[in-house]
């Protein structure tokens, strides 16, 4: 709260007002995108994610805790024919593709008002959900929040999956070592990495350990939640961005940064991940920024539990993440009208 005071207390009185009243409006409307996509990666199933976040009662649940709702629907994705390896990427000409109808989309949500909430698919789909975010509303922030860094070049990646490498084109320092690639002249790199926050990491490639130190990108791993606990960790996250402007923030949330005992059923688990309340921490501090315009829930995989209740725990924490996304707070909420019944 100190930090969200904080991001909130500086400016003219006038300018107080302003924002308090766009972080009304931003907190109190989501606009609901599904992105049914899995090739970034190699493992059928996670294009199921959107359904089944549905499913489990999303809309239902932030239009209870006083959230506007409006659902989208799922994007449909064009079949790709002849999508050969380019070097050692994989499917290049269908995330190209795909992303470019997200962004497209997010791009239109932006402009209905909403908070936009793109519910994955892999995390490919982060290239055309940041894109159109920062089509609309211009710079932004990001918040990663994943076990992993997805900010290999095409070049650099040891396996040629796109879903670990959605940062490198969106950077603007990484751009002189991305090359052409099919169906993604589109993209603007539209994110510095001055503006970029990782939470949660702890399977990093050494390629990837490069491009952080070099860029200078703040990291906050696994290790420095452990040592300076999450709640010194969002302060600092939301210091550090909001140094001189406040932008709006960007929070990409990969089912994968928490542990995988809480939320097995994804693509790439890593053990010693977030902890159900460290990751719904998370939601709870940037909500409560008043500066969440978009956010990525990708990941979810039903096809890699093993049980029912693999599946029903890690759907269950996609859909609280979102809620504490839009205002919901473990003390409780109620709504400003409310009044106790008289007898
Ligand atoms: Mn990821």
């Amino acid at each position: 709260m100190r930090s969200a005071r904080r991001l909130l207390g500086t400016g003219s009185l006038h300018h107080l007002h302003l924002h308090l009243h766009l972080h009304q409006l931003h907190q109190r409307s989501a606009g609901i995108i599904g992105a049914p996509f899995s090739k970034g990666q190699p493992r059928d199933g996670v294009d199921r994610g959107p359904d089944l976040i549905r499913a489990a009662g999303l809309l239902d649940k932030l239009q209870g805790q006083g959230c506007a709702v409006k659902d989208y629907g799922n994007l449909q994705f064009e079949e790709v024919v002849d999508d050969e390896p380019v070097g050692r990427v994989k499917r290049v000409r269908a995330v190209g593709s795909a992303n470019q109808r997200l962004s497209e989309a997010v791009q239109a949500v932006k402009r209905d008002g909403h908070t936009t909430v793109m519910l994955g698919g892999d995390h490919s789909l982060a290239i055309g959900s940041i894109h159109g975010h920062s089509m609309a509303v211009g710079e932004l922030s990001v918040v990663w929040v994943d076990a992993h860094a997805d900010i290999n070049t095409p070049l650099s990646s040891p396996t040629g999956n796109l879903h670990g490498q959605p940062m490198s084109y969106l950077l603007h320092e990484l751009q002189s070592k991305v090359p052409v690639l099919p169906n993604f002249s589109w993209i603007k790199p539209c994110v510095r990495a001055k503006d970029l926050v990782y939470i949660g990491l702890r399977d990093v490639d050494p390629e990837e350990h490069y491009i952080l130190k070099l860029l200078g990108v703040k990291v906050f791993s696994m290790s420095e939640v452990d040592q300076l606990g999450v709640s010194r960790v969002m302060e600092e996250t939301c210091d550090y961005l909001s140094d001189k402007v406040k932008k709006p923030i960007h929070l990409s949330y990969d089912i994968d940064a928490v542990d995988p005992s809480v939320t097995p059923a994804t693509g790439t688990p890593v053990p010693g991940g977030l902890t159900y309340r460290e990751a719904v921490f998370i939601t709870e501090h940037l909500s409560q920024t008043g500066l969440l315009s978009a956010v990525d829930l990708v990941e979810v995989n039903p096809l890699r539990a093993r049980t029912e209740q693999d599946l029903r725990s890690t759907v269950s924490t996609a859909v609280d993440l979102l809620l504490g996304c839009f205002g919901r707070l473990r003390q409780g909420n109620h709504s400003a009208g409310y009044r106790l019944p008289e007898p």
